[in-house]
C-alpha cells in the first residue's frame, strides 16, 4: 500500500509536470471558467507515464473486479485500456462514437457474448455522463457493466451520478488528493487550492434520470454526504441510533471517538470519566480487560449517560448468523445488553447482520460494517467493498454506517463513516501495521464523519488535553469540509 501511494504521488507530480493537470483560468465546455484543467490525452506522448497509469489502475482496482471484458471510454482512455488489456490478457471492446453508416453497422467492436462482464476505463470523470453513455451502448449489446475505474475524479458529482445508476466508481485519485500532493510538494500554493475548492463547491453537476442532460444540482436533488451538516443528516438517518449519534455530535461539537484499548477496569472507567466530555463515541475492546465485571458495565453506562456519549464495542463479528447472535447476547460480556453499537465484518455475507438483528428485536441498537481496514496490506479489495455496500443498503434499520478509509465508499447522508488510523504526528507503528492520517486529512480527504483515535490520546502525557486538541481539530476540519463543499 505504501509503495502504491508513493507511486501515485510520483504520478500526480509527473502529470503536473507534463501539464496534463494545469492551473489558471480555462473555459469549460459548459461555458464556466475553471481554475483547473485536466486532460490526460497527452499522456500518449509519455509512454512511461501511460504505462504507470495502466499499472496502477490494474493494481488498484481492476484485478479484483470480476470481469472478462474491458472498455476504454473514447478517446483518451482507449490507450490506457489497451495497455491494461495487453498486460492482464483481459480482452477489450471498443465503443464507436457513431455506428458505422455502412457494412455491419456495429456499435461495439470486438468479440463478446451477451452476459459478458465489462469494466469501464476512463481518464477523468466530471459528471459521469460519458461513462453512462458508454454503458448504455454496451448494455444495448448485452454486456453487463457495474464498475467504472477512473484515473481522476474531479469531484463534481460523477461518483454520485454513477452510483445512482448502480455503477460503482473506483478512482485512482480525486482532485482534492491531487491538490494535496502538489501542495505538499510545493508545486501549488494555498491560493490555488482555495480557488479550486471554491470552484468545485459551485459546480456540482447532477444528471437527470435520462442520463444525457446535465443540469446544475438543485435543492430537489439529494446532495452528497460530505457536504451536508450533521444536523440535517440526523433527520435522514434510518436507524434511531444513527440519529441519536448525529444529534450528540452536534450538541457536543465532537466527531471524536476514543479507542479505549486499556486492559484494566479502573483505567477504562478513568478514561471514560476524563475524556467523556469531549467524545461522541467511546470504543471498547471489552475482551482485553483483565478484571471484567458486571459492575464495570454499570460504571461505563453511567459515564456514557453523564457525559452524553454512545458506547461502541469493536467486536468485529465475523461468523454465521446463528453464532454471532449468541456471541452478541450471551457469554461473559452480553454485548447487546450495553453496547449501543458494534462493528461487523461482512465477510460471512448478509446472514451476519440478520443474526445480530435477531438478538436485539426490541433494543435500539446498530452496527458499523467494516468494509475497509486501516492496516498495511489489508485484504479488502474494491470488489469486496462494493459487495459489502450492497449488504449495507439492505439493512437500513440496523446499519448505522461503515468503517472505511475512502470518501467515495458511502454516499447516503443518513449513514456515518467511521475511520480509524488517526494521529497528530502520523507516525505509523511499524510492523504492527497501523497507518495514520492527520485529523484534517481523515475528514477532508478520506471522508470520515467520525475519527477514531486510540494511542494518540490514551498514551499521551495528558490524555484530557490530547482529547481536547483532537476534538477541536476534527470539528474544525468537519466545518471546513461542509463550508468548502457547500452547494452554491
Ligand atoms: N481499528 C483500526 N483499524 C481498523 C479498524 C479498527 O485501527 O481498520 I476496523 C481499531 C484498532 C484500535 C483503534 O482499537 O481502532 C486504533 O487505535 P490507534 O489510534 O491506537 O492506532
Amino acid at each position: 500500500m505504501a509503495e502504491f501511494e508513493s507511486k501515485l504521488k510520483d504520478l500526480i507530480i509527473k502529470l503536473h509536470e507534463i501539464e496534463a493537470v494545469k492551473f489558471g483560468l480555462f473555459k469549460m465546455k459548459s461555458g464556466i471558467d475553471s481554475p483547473v484543467y485536466i486532460d490526460l490525452r497527452s499522456i500518449i506522448s509519455y509512454p512511461a507515464i501511460l504505462e504507470t497509469v495502466a499499472e496502477l489502475l490494474w493494481e488498484f482496482a481492476i484485478k479484483d473486479i470480476d470481469c472478462n471484458q474491458l472498455c476504454g471510454v473514447p478517446y483518451a482512455a482507449m490507450p490506457i485500456a489497451t495497455l491494461i488489456s495487453s498486460y492482464s490478457k483481459t480482452p477489450m471492446v471498443i465503443r464507436r462514437k457513431e455506428a458505422k453508416k455502412y457494412g455491419t453497422k456495429k456499435l461495439i467492436e470486438g468479440k463478446f457474448s451477451p452476459g459478458d462482464k465489462c469494466v469501464i476505463v476512463e481518464d477523468v470523470v466530471t459528471s459521469g455522463s460519458s461513462i453512462l453513455e458508454t454503458i448504455m451502448d454496451l448494455q444495448s449489446e448485452g454486456l453487463r457493466v457495474t464498475s467504472a475505474v477512473v484515473v481522476v475524479d474531479r469531484e463534481q458529482g460523477g461518483n454520485y451520478n454513477l452510483s445512482e445508476k448502480g455503477v460503482t466508481m473506483h478512482s485512482l485519485c480525486t482532485l482534492s488528493q491531487i491538490l494535496q500532493v502538489l501542495k505538499d510538494a510545493g508545486r501549488v500554493n494555498q491560493e490555488i487550492v482555495d480557488s479550486v475548492k471554491k470552484y468545485l463547491a459551485a459546480s456540482q453537476i447532477h444528471l437527470d434520470s435520462t442520463f444525457f442532460t446535465a443540469q446544475p444540482l438543485t435543492e430537489s436533488v439529494k446532495p452528497s454526504r460530505l457536504s451536508l451538516p450533521f444536523s440535517v443528516r440526523a433527520d435522514q438517518a434510518t436507524n434511531p441510533v444513527a440519529a441519536k449519534l448525529l444529534k450528540i455530535m452536534v450538541a457536543k461539537q465532537s466527531n471524536l471517538c476514543v479507542a479505549a484499548d486499556v486492559t484494566s477496569a479502573s483505567k477504562l472507567i478513568a478514561l471514560a470519566e476524563t475524556v467523556g466530555p469531549y467524545v461522541c463515541l467511546f470504543k471498547t475492546h471489552i475482551d482485553i480487560v483483565e478484571d471484567f465485571s458486571a459492575q464495570l458495565i454499570q460504571q461505563l453506562l453511567a459515564a456514557a449517560q453523564k457525559h452524553n456519549f454512545l458506547l461502541i464495542e469493536d467486536r468485529k463479528f465475523a461468523d454465521i448468523g446463528h453464532t454471532v447472535s449468541l456471541q452478541y447476547s450471551h457469554g461473559t460480556y452480553k454485548i447487546c445488553s450495553w453496547a449501543d453499537l458494534v462493528t461487523v465484518h461482512p465477510v460471512p455475507g448478509e446472514g451476519v447482520i440478520t443474526g445480530l438483528k435477531s438478538a436485539v428485536a426490541d433494543l435500539h441498537r446498530g452496527c458499523f460494517i467494516v468494509v475497509e481496514m486501516s492496516s498495511a496490506g489489508n485484504l479488502t479489495t474494491p470488489s469486496y467493498i462494493s459487495s459489502s455496500m450492497e449488504i449495507c443498503k439492505k439493512h437500513p434499520d440496523f446499519v448505522v454506517g461503515v468503517v472505511c478509509q475512502t470518501p467515495s465508499t458511502l454516499n447516503n447522508p443518513g449513514l456515518l463513516q467511521l475511520t480509524p488510523g488517526v494521529s497528530l504526528d502520523c507516525q505509523n507503528d511499524g510492523e504492527l501495521g497501523q497507518q495514520y492520517n492527520s485529523p484534517e486529512d481523515v475528514i477532508m480527504l478520506r471522508g470520515a464523519d467520525i475519527a477514531v483515535v486510540g494511542r494518540g490520546i490514551v498514551q499521551a502525557a495528558d490524555p484530557v488535553q490530547a482529547a481536547q486538541e483532537y476534538r477541536t481539530k476534527l470539528w474544525a476540519a468537519y466545518e471546513k469540509r461542509v463550508s468548502s463543499l457547500k452547494l452554491a
